[in-house]
């Protein structure tokens, strides 16, 4: 399959990578791309070859924001009816674990994407930013929401409402990301993230990262009840009696899936 704005490439074993293709405009991301995107995740979460996907924008940029050109054309009833929130809902739906690399900018929509990532990887000259405030919007993409989650409200309010963006390690402090190496590393310890990911049994990690999401939207008591749900479940999988057989006869588990 052939996308106009992103490339994919499944190089490393059990991993597909998405590399964001617009470098005239900063990789913004317009419409297509979006659904491109989603297209891509949506494909990834059948196909049982993919334990993980690596999402980058490259050495250079990750992503500045949604496509401020074609924003502009649009008037209330047009962001009203745009598809944009469908294919962000696409993109946050995969439930495979996302992993991103980040290099250079990562402003509005792009810090929002970072926000849609499980693990991201940053090398240490990239700039996480919610600009929107200086265009008279706000971030549309969960940016209010996920943010002041993600790394508190005193932070969160400083860069939706001033704009300033912040850098790699302040983003590292704050919980934004996971892990700031150079830039020249960011592609590539994302690979090895993603490769190890894919190498677990691939239903334990799916449910731990529902559970875990789940953290984000629910009560401490419905989250316990889900992961309790998801635990006794797991029971039931070939994985865990393959990985407890290998843990006690001392050799390498090898998960089906099942
Ligand atoms: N949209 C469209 N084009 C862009 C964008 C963008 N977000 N960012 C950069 N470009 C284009 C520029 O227009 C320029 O194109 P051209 O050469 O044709 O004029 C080219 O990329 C290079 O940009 P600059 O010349 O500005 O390069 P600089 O190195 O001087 O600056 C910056 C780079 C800092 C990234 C600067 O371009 C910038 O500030 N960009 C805009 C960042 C921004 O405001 N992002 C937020 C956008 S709004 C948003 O994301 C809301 C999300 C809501 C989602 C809602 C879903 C429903």
């Amino acid at each position: 399959m052939t996308y106009q704005t992103i490339n994919t490439q499944s190089a490393t074993k059990g991993v597909l990578t998405i590399t964001l293709n617009r470098p005239e405009a900063f990789n913004a991301l317009n419409t297509l791309l979006l659904s491109e995107v989603a297209d891509v995740l949506e494909q990834a979460d059948k196909d049982s070859d993919i334990g993980a996907v690596v999402i980058t924008g490259g050495p250079k940029v990750f992503a500045a924001g949604a496509d401020i050109k074609e924003m502009a054309a649009l008037d209330a009833v047009g962001v009203m009816n745009d598809d944009r929130p469908k294919h962000w809902r696409r993109i946050y739906q995969f439930s495979k674990p996302l992993i991103g690399a980040v290099n250079g900018y990562a402003l509005g929509g792009g810090c929002e994407l970072v926000m849609h990532c499980d693990i991201v990887i940053a090398g240490d000259s990239a700039l996480f930013g919610q600009p929107e405030i200086n265009l008279g919007i706000i971030p549309g993409a969960g940016g209010t929401q996920r943010l002041i989650r993600t790394v508190g409200k005193p932070l969160a309010m400083k860069m939706v409402l001033s704009g300033e963006m912040i850098d790699a390690q302040t983003a590292l402090q704050a919980n934004l990301v996971a892990e700031v190496v150079i830039p020249e590393r960011t592609i590539e310890r994302a690979h090895e993230l993603a490769a190890k990911i894919a190498s677990k049994p691939p239903i334990a990690v799916r449910l731990a990262k529902e559970a875990l999401l789940k953290a984000f939207e629910t009560d401490l008591e419905s989250g316990l009840n889900l992961e309790r749900k998801a635990f006794t479940l797991l029971a039931a999988t070939e994985d865990r009696n393959e990985g407890i057989a290998a843990f006690m006869e001392k050799r390498k588990p090898e998960f089906k899936g099942r």
